[in-house]
Formats: C-alpha cells, sequence, structure tokens
C-alpha cells in the first residue's frame, strides 16, 4: 500500500486508468431488488451509487478505501511533532487510495500553504494590466469563435483546420472560415477588420466589467449598433440593393445615365441611397478610399462585375445626392463597397458579414478599456434632463 515518492498528479495519473472500469460499465449483472420501502424511505440501502473513497458498514462504521479508522490512525502521516492523521494524508488516500508516505504529505502541506492565500485586492493602478492579459485571451479567440459560426451555420459537418502559429490572426481566421487559399480576400479582410476596427462607446465597460462581459454586451445588447440599419447592416443592404441595380439595370450595360435614374428612383420612393451620407464626416470616408484603392489595385476585382457597379455608383451618386439636397453629406462611407467586395470573393452569406464586424470591433472595445482601467475612468453616469426641463431651457 506505501505510495512512492511520487507527486499527488503523478501518483492520480496511475491510479485513474485501472480504476476506470471500463469492463464493467455495461455489465448487466444485477447488483440487487428495488422495494417499496427503497422507494418510500428515500432509497435508503438502495446500491445504486459509484463512491469510490469510502463505504460505511452499519457494524464497522466507515472504511476509507478499506481502512478503517484505527487503521488509518496507525498510517496515514501526522503532522512534523503530531500524532493525529492530518488532513492532508486523509485526501491522498482518498483522492488515490494509496497510503502517502510522510514526505509525499509534507509536500502537499507545502502546495497547500503556498496556495492558501486569498488574493488580495489588486491596486488600481495594476487593473490595466490584468485587463490587457483577458483583452488579448478574447482576441486571439474571437477568430475560431467566430469561424466556428460561419462553420455551423453554413459549411456545417466539415472540419475546421486548428490555428497555426505561423500565421497572423487573420490568416488564422480566413483558413479557419475554409478561405485559407484565397491569399487575395484574406488579404482585404485583413484591411476590413483593421479599418472597422474603432467606434465610440464604452457603458458597460466603464462598470469595471471584465473584457467578454464588455464586449458580449457591445455586441448584443445595442442592436442598433449591429443589426440594425440605418448604421449597421449597411454593407449588407448596399449590397442587396446593388444588386437589385444590377438585375434591373443589367450588369456589362449600364450606363452613368442608367444608374442616375435608378438613384433618382430610390430617392423618390422614400429611400435613402445606402452607403452614403454619415453622421458625422462631411467628406469621402477615407476607408471607403482604401477600400477602394485595395480594389484598383487587383486586375481581378477591376473586373468584377459588382465592384465595376460600385464605382460607377460612385461616380454619379454624390451629384445625384447634392441636387437632391437632403444629406449634409452627399460622399459614400464605408459600406458603399465593403460588402460587394465580399460577395465577389465567394462569401456571399449576407447576414454573416455583421459577424466579421463584430470581430473587428472587438479592436476598438478591448483597447479602450484597457485605457480606461489605466486612466482609472469613472463609471459613466450622465445626467439626464427631463422635457420640461429642456422647454423652460430654450424658452430662458
Ligand atoms: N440618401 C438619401 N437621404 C439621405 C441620405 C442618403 N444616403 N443620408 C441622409 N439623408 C437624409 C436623411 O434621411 C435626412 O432626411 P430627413 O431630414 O428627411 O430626416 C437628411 O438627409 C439629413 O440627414 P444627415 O444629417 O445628412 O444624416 P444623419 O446624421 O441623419 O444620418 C446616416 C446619417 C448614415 C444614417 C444617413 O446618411 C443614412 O441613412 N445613410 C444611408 C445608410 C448608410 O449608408 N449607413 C451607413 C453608416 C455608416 C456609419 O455610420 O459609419
Amino acid at each position: 500500500r506505501l505510495a512512492s515518492t511520487k507527486s499527488l498528479r503523478e501518483t492520480l495519473q496511475e491510479v485513474i486508468p485501472g480504476r476506470s472500469r471500463s469492463s464493467s460499465r455495461s455489465s448487466q449483472t444485477v447488483v440487487g431488488d428495488v422495494k417499496v420501502e427503497n422507494i418510500i424511505g428515500g432509497m435508503r440501502g438502495l446500491k445504486a451509487m459509484l463512491w469510490e473513497a469510502s463505504v460505511l458498514d452499519p457494524i464497522e462504521g466507515i472504511r476509507f478505501h478499506g481502512l478503517s479508522i484505527p487503521d488509518c490512525q496507525k498510517v496515514l502521516p501526522a503532522a512534523p511533532g503530531g500524532k493525529e492523521i492530518i488532513p492532508e494524508s486523509m485526501l491522498w488516500l482518498l483522492l488515490t487510495g494509496q497510503v502517502p508516505s510522510t514526505e509525499q504529505t509534507r509536500a502537499l502541506s507545502q502546495e497547500l500553504a503556498e496556495k492558501g492565500e486569498l488574493p488580495k485586492g489588486i491596486k488600481k493602478a495594476e487593473y490595466w494590466t490584468y485587463t490587457l492579459e483577458d483583452c488579448i485571451n478574447l482576441m486571439a479567440r474571437l477568430p475560431a469563435l467566430a469561424a466556428r459560426i460561419y462553420r455551423n451555420v453554413y459549411k456545417p459537418g466539415q472540419d475546421i483546420p486548428a490555428i497555426r502559429k505561423d500565421l497572423d490572426l487573420i490568416g488564422n481566421y480566413s483558413n479557419m472560415l475554409g478561405y485559407g487559399g484565397n491569399e487575395s480576400l484574406t488579404e482585404y479582410l485583413r484591411l476590413y477588420i483593421a479599418l472597422h476596427g474603432d467606434h465610440e462607446g464604452d457603458l458597460v465597460g466603464s462598470t469595471l466589467s471584465d473584457p467578454y462581459l464588455a464586449y458580449s454586451a457591445a455586441l448584443f445588447a445595442s442592436r442598433r449598433a449591429l443589426t440594425l440599419p440605418p448604421h449597421s447592416l449597411a454593407n449588407q443592404e448596399v449590397l442587396r440593393w446593388q444588386m437589385a441595380m444590377q438585375k434591373e439595370l443589367g450588369h456589362l450595360t449600364s450606363t452613368h445615365e442608367d444608374i442616375r435614374a435608378y438613384l433618382w428612383k430610390t430617392l423618390k420612393s422614400g429611400q435613402v441611397v445606402p452607403g452614403y451620407g454619415h453622421g458625422v464626416l462631411r467628406n469621402p470616408d477615407p476607408r471607403f478610399i482604401a477600400l477602394q484603392e485595395f480594389c484598383q489595385a487587383k486586375p481581378e476585382l477591376k473586373q468584377s462585375p459588382i465592384v465595376d457597379l460600385v464605382n460607377k455608383t460612385f461616380e454619379v451618386a454624390p451629384d445625384v445626392l447634392k441636387e437632391h439636397g437632403k444629406t449634409k453629406n452627399p460622399w459614400p462611407n464605408v459600406d458603399a463597397t465593403s460588402g460587394c467586395v465580399l460577395y465577389h470573393y465567394g462569401l456571399t452569406e449576407f447576414k454573416y458579414y455583421t459577424v466579421i464586424f463584430g470581430v473587428s470591433r472587438a479592436l476598438g472595445c478591448l483597447t479602450q478599456l484597457v485605457w480606461a482601467r489605466a486612466l482609472g475612468l469613472p463609471l459613466e453616469r450622465p445626467k439626464s434632463v427631463s422635457m420640461d426641463v429642456l422647454e423652460k431651457l430654450v424658452k430662458q
């Protein structure tokens, strides 16, 4: 029964395989009868449970792995200078079914003492270091998570490649999505995700919530932020609209005049031109320009019917919107092209675009969280005013 000098973990590693009882797992052997008194009596005395460490005999009392209490008192090591069994040696016996040596018991006492202190509160000035660690972990896992969503929904039953240590974050994401062989799309995803990385907003994070909660809240709680037009889903809306235009005009034959007429038709039906205008910007969105430049540099994208239509629309729409005269910004925003390029690459599942967007937004959300902790920023708690107060102010 005497154990070797092995550690608790090593000992368990040896013991567990022998006790997994694989041969008896599906045995049909009858262990006993179920009597009415068992049922009414809370299953007392009914052998229906697997328990490794102890057995309670009505006459002898408890035995731990076959050792009675007097046996344990005889063989289980005591504390230095003591005589009584100590919980460390009992724990060892319960876990492994073996009697530990004095050295093994001391090693376990030492490990417990080393790990015994309650975690102390960390200094406020150090919050950011832990936040950063969580943020990096979260960021690192997002591609696998987002790729799994894509595969589960659109390509079920296929194996997802493992993370490759030699690839960058989006190289791995693209690979796990199943587009690893398409370097041009992978490059586009890199640019798209880098460009969409930030936007203001840190309400949940300001409550000192951890990055996982804050980021999930950013994705889920703010439906407007991610799943409703006009601010979001806009790249899907643009794609739908451009495809409808393509269908109506014929993609290779459409002239600037045709597109101008289509734009007016959209506006006259009371709809906005998707991909144009912005709450803040008053110029073409530099993210749009960067994506356009990406497309211009790739010969196959220059020939893409959908990308060509986006270009032609850009050549016509600002003038039409200026003439229409409502929007403060007649220029394209990033969504005027972003989804159309994904579509060109064969990533045609519209509904997934918002997930890619979510992966991207992690960059900004998590950055803000680290800075909020580094600067010790307080809970965001704006003061509200009622309509009455506002009206009084206006009338003053
Ligand atoms: N087509 C037609 N009319 C437009 C327009 C467009 N693209 N953009 C704005 N307008 C209209 C507005 O509907 C508003 O009309 P009303 O006065 O009748 O309500 C008027 O112009 C003034 O609006 P604005 O101050 O210029 O723009 P807002 O700040 O109110 O809205 C935005 C900004 C993005 C919601 C709006 O331009 C829009 O709906 N664009 C199309 C959808 C789109 O591309 N969304 C992507 C946004 C990208 C981002 O947020 O980063």
